[in-house]
């Protein structure tokens, strides 16, 4: 009836507004005319591909996003990380909710000390000392504010902590056990 890429725009008493048809052998949205309410019901139909992805990353239970990746909440505040002990190797994200009320990093770094090295100035560990095990970092962020750490992390020991003046040592850190 229409050829591909053609519109078709059919004035009509009632509706009065055009009807957009995508190719249907491609990709493409389709859309509704608007309703003789007035109202736009602009309805987008993914088409087969779409709908197949949507499907696929719909499903995975708490603590789990997409397949593969393993979503962790990590709960900041003035001065403590709280932060599930054990996580499975793979594709992590650290989702950091920062409680406040000051502002908090989050750092990541893989040692097999639970301690780490602090710095002369006596506030703050050796970031330079850590450097070739850190694996990710997160900087300062608002109090109330959510952020995503994406990492992929191996089996091993972790230390996350905030290196923020005096807050690793207030007590702004945590081990993490990544497991097979
Ligand atoms: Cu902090």
């Amino acid at each position: 009836m229409f050829g591909p890429g053609q519109h078709r725009r059919r004035p009509s008493p009632i509706w009065g507004t055009a009807i957009k048809v995508w190719p249907e052998n491609t990709d493409g949205w389709r859309v509704i005319p608007r309703s003789p309410f007035g109202v736009r019901r602009t309805t987008l139909v993914p088409l087969a591909g779409g709908l197949v992805a949507l499907l696929l990353g719909g499903c995975g239970g708490a603590g789990s996003g997409s397949a593969g990746n393993t979503v962790v909440d990590v709960q900041e505040r003035d001065f403590r990380i709280a932060a599930p002990e054990r996580v499975a190797a793979g594709n992590v994200t650290l989702r950091a909710h920062n409680s406040g009320p000051d502002q908090h990093e989050l750092l990541v770094v893989r040692t097999e000390s639970k301690s780490l090295p602090i710095r002369s100035d006596g506030f703050t560990v050796n970031e330079e000392a850590v450097q070739h095990s850190e694996r990710g970092v997160l900087e300062p962020g608002e109090s109330g504010s959510t952020r995503d750490l994406q990492l992929h992390l191996a089996p091993g020991h972790y230390v996350l902590f905030c290196n923020m003046a005096g807050h690793y040592l207030g007590g702004m850190h945590t081990n993490l056990v990544v497991t097979q």
